[in-house]
């Protein structure tokens, strides 16, 4: 039986390729889709995420509207590394498919509360969304089976040298969330480092000939050409773990979030050595088997053909 997912994102070019792995996906459910500022304003991602689901005829998915800013900061956009859109200079069309009426967190709650089963909640933007959903319904913890968070880091950022992007973004939200008592299992820049493409892998995609498998490898040439270190698949990996947990090399770790420090802010505090013995509240992912992860995302864009 599929597992019911939410994906809160902020699309995003890593955000698409996790969107695509999970609807290709027939272990995954993808029950509704929220968004949240940060990769671009939320005008933009959200008309991306509509884009995407009428390029592949997915507009039955539910999209709903969250926060526009972090919780107190002001909200800091990712144009350099999405571009003006947020989808790289990809044209994908109009979409034919509208906003849900319902708010990101009356629609999450209500997903929640109306599955039979435990919702797992994919969060792979700043965890706005989430925080407002933990405080303004703290009942409906119980009923969320996990979190599969991308952000933070144990070792470096890549907005200051301490801070991931999406925890950057919204510390406040963040240290909320890893607090929450829910089951969190987070993919830092740690694993996502790791869990990169090759320009090898992005021809074989663009070769499956299919119209999102070439427009999936043209977003991948913008993303590729914003950055120097490797084409690293963020998003994907938190989507790709609930696919297949095997993928990855977990290691159970207490986690803050550094909201005050003077050069710190946005810090994941990863007790990965166990110096303080406070309890472990997330499950933290530090490696990866690259090739199957690759082998995985190549197959679910394959599929859209
Ligand atoms: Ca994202």
């Amino acid at each position: 039986m599929s597992k019911p997912i939410i994906i809160d994102c902020d699309p995003g070019i890593d955000d698409a390729i996790a969107l695509l792995l999970a609807i290709a996906s027939d272990e995954l459910d993808v029950k509704l889709i929220t968004t949240c500022a940060g990769n671009q304003t939320m005008e933009k991602i959200t008309t991306n995420a509509l884009k995407l689901l009428s390029f592949i005829g997915e507009e039955k998915i539910e999209v709903a509207k969250g926060a526009t800013r972090p919780l107190f900061k002001e909200l800091c956009i990712a144009d350099d590394i999405h571009g003006e859109s947020g989808f790289g200079e990809v044209e994908l069309g109009e979409p034919n498919c509208s906003v849900s009426d319902r708010s990101a967190l009356e629609a999450m709650r209500d997903v929640i509360l109306n599955s039979p089963e435990k919702v797992t909640i994919v969060a792979i933007g700043p965890l706005t969304n989430i925080a407002i959903l933990v405080k303004s319904y703290p009942e409906i913890v119980n009923n969320i089976e996990e979190l599969s968070i991308m952000g933070g880091a144990c070792y470096g950022g890549n907005s200051t040298p301490t801070a991931e992007f999406n925890i950057f973004v919204d510390p406040d939200a963040a240290q909320i969330v890893f607090k929450s008592g829910i089951p969190i299992t987070m993919f830092g820049l740690d694993v996502t480092h790791k869990a990169f493409l090759s320009n090898e892998d992005i021809e074989r995609i663009r070769n499956t000939g299919s119209k999102i498998g070439v427009a999936s490898a043209s977003m991948l040439d913008f993303y590729a050409s914003r950055l120097t270190r490797g084409i690293h698949m963020h998003d994907a990996c938190a989507v790709a773990y609930l696919v297949d947990p095997s993928l990855f090399t977990i290691i159970p770790c207490n986690v803050e979030v550094e909201t005050k420090g003077e050069f710190t802010n946005g810090q994941t505090v990863v007790d990965k050595n166990d110096r303080t013995n406070k309890p472990k509240n997330a499950n933290v992912a530090f490696d990866v088997d690259r090739e199957r992860f690759a082998e995985m995302l190549y197959q679910a864009i394959e599929k859209f053909n």
